[in-house]
């Protein structure tokens, strides 16, 4: 996937249909004086929905989405007519989606499986016909009620891949050559930094059919979260993995030191990050000798490690095995607990975007005339 193609942040204005308004109408035909109320109910206005759909893998579809509009519910009419309900408007989102007010940063939703529907937006509901307040003391009620009004807001969406494992790095550490040898994924590896510029995802698969999802992210330099390299931002990436990765080459000067400074910059980024378990994986150990290798052992940081090399495919069974027994330990949060895990409502990083929208940001308020709906374009991209 080309790189500039890959999009996890969106803010679109969102707005549901309101609802029609109900019909104040008599009937009238000939030979029949005082025909009594008929006017029917208006429609519905549309909902708008988001639904997780596992043929997304990022928000490019809603890239140039700049307003989602359901359907107004047409107003009632006599005879008891009732309006039309106004089509919903569904959002096909990526798994790991989740949707903030873009104003005030609350969390509204979060979609994590595929098919997963959650109304954004409720439309208004249509109004009630004056039929409906016809009683024994008032048979000729000139009163029907107007529709309720539509929702609107502008949403942040924010894709968090959903892996099991993220892969935390320097450049060059060899984080997506590991992604290669223990998956299908085939990233682009090169001897300079920064190689890696979106995440890449891949499915390891382990013994008996199981397996695990193992996300290589772009990789950490010091400072990153001061905006150094790349930042930070694509650490979004690994805030709802299990296990995080430590890659480091075994032929890094200081190895704890290293380790020390990832840390930190996950830290800086989001404290809750230093809770997740961890483990190291040195890499590049075809470039060791066994004796170096004891040597280097006698000093590294205090989490379980594994020696590998791509190369030569050492120590591969023993970190799949490792990352196995991590994954299935009580302590970790599955991925299906992630919905009741998300206890603060207030979303911390707004400002940050992996992608950073060229677009004239007045551009950005409704147009005047809402009326009309928008075609739903993501379908024809
Ligand atoms: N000798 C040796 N070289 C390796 C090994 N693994 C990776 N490399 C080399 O290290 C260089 C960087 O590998 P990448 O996988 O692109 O590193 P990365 O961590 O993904 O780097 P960024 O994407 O820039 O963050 C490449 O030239 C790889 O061929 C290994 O086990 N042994
Ligand atoms: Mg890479």
């Amino acid at each position: 996937m080309a790189e500039a193609n890959f999009v996890d942040y969106v803010k679109i204005y969102c707005r549901s249909g309101k609802g029609g308004r109900g019909s104040s109408h008599f009937r009238r035909e000939k030979y029949i004086p005082k025909g009594g109320p008929d006017g029917g109910d208006g429609g519905d206005g549309g909902d708008i929905i988001l639904r997780g759909d596992r043929n997304y893998w990022t928000l490019l579809h809603l890239r140039f989405q700049r307003h989602i509009r359901a359907e107004h519910g047409e107003p009632g009419g006599g005879q008891k007519r009732y309006g039309k309900k106004g089509e919903d408007q569904i959002i096909p989102v990526p798994c790991g989606t989740i949707a903030y007010d873009a104003e005030t940063g609350e969390y509204i939703c979060d979609i994590t499986d595929h098919g997963e529907e959650v109304v954004l937006m409720k439309g208004g509901r249509g109004g009630l016909g004056n039929t409906r307040f016809k009683t024994s003391t008032n048979q000729a009620p000139r009163y029907a009620q107007p529709g309720e009004p539509y929702e609107e807001r502008y949403v942040i969406f924010e894709l968090k891949l959903l892996a099991d494992v993220g892969l935390v790095g320097f450049p060059n550490a060899g984080k997506s050559t590991l992604l290669s040898v223990v998956s299908a994924a085939k990233p682009k590896i090169a001897n300079y930094p920064f190689t890696t510029l979106v995440p890449n995802l891949g499915i390891v698969n382990y013994r008996d059919f199981k397996s695990f999802v193992m996300a290589d992210i772009p990789g950490i330099i010091e400072g990153a979260s001061e905006g150094k390299g790349l930042g930070t931002r694509f650490l979004r990436h690994i805030e709802r993995n299990s296990l995080l990765l430590f890659v480091i080459p075994a032929d890094a000067d200081d190895i704890k030191a290293e380790y020390n400074i990832l840390l930190n910059e996950l830290v800086q980024y989001n404290p809750e990050l230093a809770d997740k378990k961890r483990l190291l994986a040195i890499s590049k150990t075809d470039l060791l000798d066994d004796e170096l290798q004891e040597e280097i052992s006698k000093d590294l940081p205090d989490i379980p490690y594994v020696f590998i090399s791509a190369v030569t495919n050492t120590g591969l069974t023993e970190l799949k095995d490792l990352i196995w027994k991590e994954l299935s330990s009580d302590e970790i949060v599955q991925l299906k607990e992630v919905k009741q895990e998300r206890d603060s409502l207030v979303h911390r990083n707004l400002d940050i975007q992996s992608v950073v929208f060229d677009d004239d940001e007045d551009d950005d308020q409704p147009d005047e005339d809402d009326t009309d709906d928008e075609e739903n374009s993501f379908y024809d991209e």
